[in-house]
């Protein structure tokens, strides 16, 4: 496995500020698809075959053509028009690699949870966890066709979320929509960060 560096603001040669964000969500929600999508250098995937020792584990029904999941975790990296420069962690989706998390979400300055509107409850365990470590998060609805449409207020109420935290649509597999996505929740977390700390962003 290529090694990465996970300090949230690492400078990078010419000491362009970079910030580490993750992609979480349920199993086979699309986090693999968002970083390989976004990210400016051949992104790093720990894909393993979903063999028949994943049946009665692994629920597939609702990403039918799967054939991988990610193990360990994706990276890949996107500078952004501002000159930011976001590296971008995928999570593991399975309740197995939990074990994963606190080392993934070391350094974090905040997380896009991705989420199915079929299967919304498996974003539970991904809100929760942002929530109880204090980490901005804002929720990516992934539209796979067959969804349905769903508002982002819709979204927001069943999630039982605050006013304040962003709920968009997008798209994962489009790097447009995926980028949208990230800057969202850029601006999120700088705003957080300001109310947190006034003076947070002028140190
Ligand atoms: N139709 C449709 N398929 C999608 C969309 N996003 C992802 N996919 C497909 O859905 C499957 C799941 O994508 P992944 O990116 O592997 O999901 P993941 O969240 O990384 O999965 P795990 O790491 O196993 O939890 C893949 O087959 C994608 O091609 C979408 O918006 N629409
Ligand atoms: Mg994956």
């Amino acid at each position: 496995m290529e090694s990465v560096r996970s300090d949230a603001t690492a400078p990078q040669g010419d000491s362009a500020l970079t910030v580490k964000i993750l992609v979480a969500g349920g199993f086979g929600v699309g986090k693999t698809t968002l970083v390989s999508a976004v990210s400016e250098i051949r992104p790093l995937r720990t894909e393993e075959a979903l063999t028949e020792k994943s049946i009665g584990i692994d629920d597939t029904s609702a990403v039918s053509q799967k054939t991988t999941t990610t193990v360990a975790m994706d990276f890949g990296r996107i500078t952004l028009p501002n000159g930011l420069v976001l590296f971008v962690f995928g999570t593991p989706g399975q309740d197995r690699f939990w074990f994963m998390w606190d080392e993934l979400a070391k350094g974090a300055l905040g997380a896009v949870v991705l989420v199915d509107t079929r299967r919304l409850a498996d974003c539970f365990p991904s809100v929760d966890y942002f929530e109880r470590r204090n980490v901005p998060f804002i929720i990516g609805v992934n539209n796979f066709e067959g969804s349905g449409r769903h508002t982002p207020e819709q979204v927001r109420d069943a999630l039982d979320l605050s006013p304040d935290i962003p709920v968009i649509n997008c798209d994962v597999r489009d790097r447009e929509s995926a980028k949208k996505v990230l800057i969202t929740l850029v601006e999120h977390i700088m705003r957080t960060m300001s109310r947190r700390d006034p003076n947070a962003l002028t140190h």
